[in-house]
């Protein structure tokens, strides 16, 4: 060893150090035996010692219409957002069987809290797509009563929603009820404090949840590595329970995983992180532009394992649907498209005071005194000068 590479070794106190650059985590391959496929993205049905679904040819058919009809919701609000109907638009593009094959295991008296990319998520639940975008149109709140279809309102506070369904998992044991509760969330939230403390709470109370994380390689512009030296499903362990990694793009292997890890909710053997292994095909909202920080072989890759497209492999190769049944579904995605086109222009503006409305339950000095100031304001923009002289608008500034 020479003298140089020995000094070289030396750890160095100086500030201006240069630390080695960071390891990529290593990416699993579809034939990671640590990855549970039932379907190759050629559509060929894969053996899993553990898990198992056989579905019916009714059933394949109708997990395929699920996908389709929310990607094609998803590529209606897209255009809607481009044509400055909606302010902003989060596509599920590439996440559409990690959320219909979750989707797809849950019982109605099971209970869902969902980030704000669960569109195939809510289709499952039966929430109407228009009320997803109301929000997203800035003409209200949220767009749908949670507990119609036991699916809590979008969350954009990144990780929050998995307290809110831990505290929410504790009550249903507490009531002795045999449902489950499942949270949604992304790799970027996986770095949460939120997330670690639901963890914690859930494992520690047995909580009757699973945290179903969508690992779509992004968190924004960050990639996975900037959140985790080791695959985000091995992170369970370190609570006390299981942790596994799905493939997300595989709608049998998410139905099968998802149900399987509900029922052990259910018998009270506690909480269950999956991780959906998965990629964000379109960009984080449509504020991004993917283009300034990844390549577009990445993308180009991830195509090749569309999950619509290998379930419909899979259909052709077991001669479960034929041409009438896609040109149908064709014709039912067009009408879909229309429809939400159609409503969210009708959508009405609300009434810019009711802002003030439900902060607090009894009123308040305070947000009375700003609802004044914004009447006052509003009441500013009102011509009702018609002689020439000062304008309201001027009165008030
Ligand atoms: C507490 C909090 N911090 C930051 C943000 C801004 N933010 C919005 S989305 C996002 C990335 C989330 O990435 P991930 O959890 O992987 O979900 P994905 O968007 O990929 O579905 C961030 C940082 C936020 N909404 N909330
Ligand atoms: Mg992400």
């Amino acid at each position: 060893m020479t003298v140089e590479s020995t000094a070289a070794r030396k750890p160095r106190r100086s500030s201006g150090t240069k630390r080695a650059s960071a390891k990529r985590t290593p990416q699993p391959q579809s034939s990671d035996p640590q990855l549970v496929q039932l379907l190759s993205p050629e559509g060929e049905r894969v053996e899993h010692p553990e898990y198992r679904i056989d579905p019916t040819p009714d059933e394949l058919r109708g997990l395929y219409r699920d996908m389709v009809l929310t990607r094609r919701f998803d590529a209606e609000a897209t255009a809607l957002q481009r044509q400055g109907e909606l302010g902003l638009w989060a596509s599920l593009l590439g996440q559409e069987a990690a959320q219909i094959g979750s989707g797809r295991a849950l019982r109605d008296d099971d209970y869902v809290f969902p980030t704000y990319r669960e569109h195939g998520v809510a289709w499952c639940r039966g929430v109407d797509p228009t009320n997803l975008l109301g929000m997203f149109r800035g003409v209200n709140h949220g767009g749908w009563d949670p507990n119609s279809n036991n699916f809590h309102l979008y969350t954009i506070v990144i990780g929050s929603q998995t307290l809110h369904a831990t505290g929410y998992a504790m009550g249903v044991a507490k009531d002795g009820a045999d449902s489950a509760v499942i949270a949604y969330f992304g790799d970027g939230a996986s770095s949460q404090g939120d997330v670690a403390e639901s963890f914690t709470f859930s494992a520690v109370y047995n909580a009757p949840v699973v945290f179903f994380c969508q690992n779509n390689q992004w968190a924004i512009s960050e990639p996975t590595e900037k959140q985790t030296r080791v695959p985000l499903y091995q992170r369970a362990q370190g609570y006390g329970f299981p942790g596994i990694r799905v493939d997300g793009n595989d709608v049998l292997a998410c139905l099968a995983v998802t149900r399987s890890a509900l029922e052990r909710a259910r018998r009270g053997e506690g909480p269950t992180l999956v991780e959906a292994f998965t990629y964000r095909m379109g960009a984080h909202t449509t504020s991004d532009d993917p283009t300034k920080y990844r390549a577009d072989e990445e993308r180009e890759a991830w195509e090749a394992k569309d999950p619509i497209l290998r379930l419909r492999r899979c259909l052709e190769r077991e001669g479960h649907a034929d041409e009438a049944f896609f040109a149908a579904l064709d014709e039912e995605s067009e009408a879909l498209g229309k429809r939400v086109r159609e409503v969210v222009r009708a959508m009405p503006d609300p009434d810019p005071m009711a802002i003030f409305d439900h902060v607090y339950a009894d009123g308040h000095t305070l947000v009375d005194e700003e609802r004044a100031q914004f009447a006052a304001y509003q009441a500013s923009f009102v011509d009702t000068d018609t002689t020439g002289t000062a304008s309201a608008a001027e009165g008030s500034k």
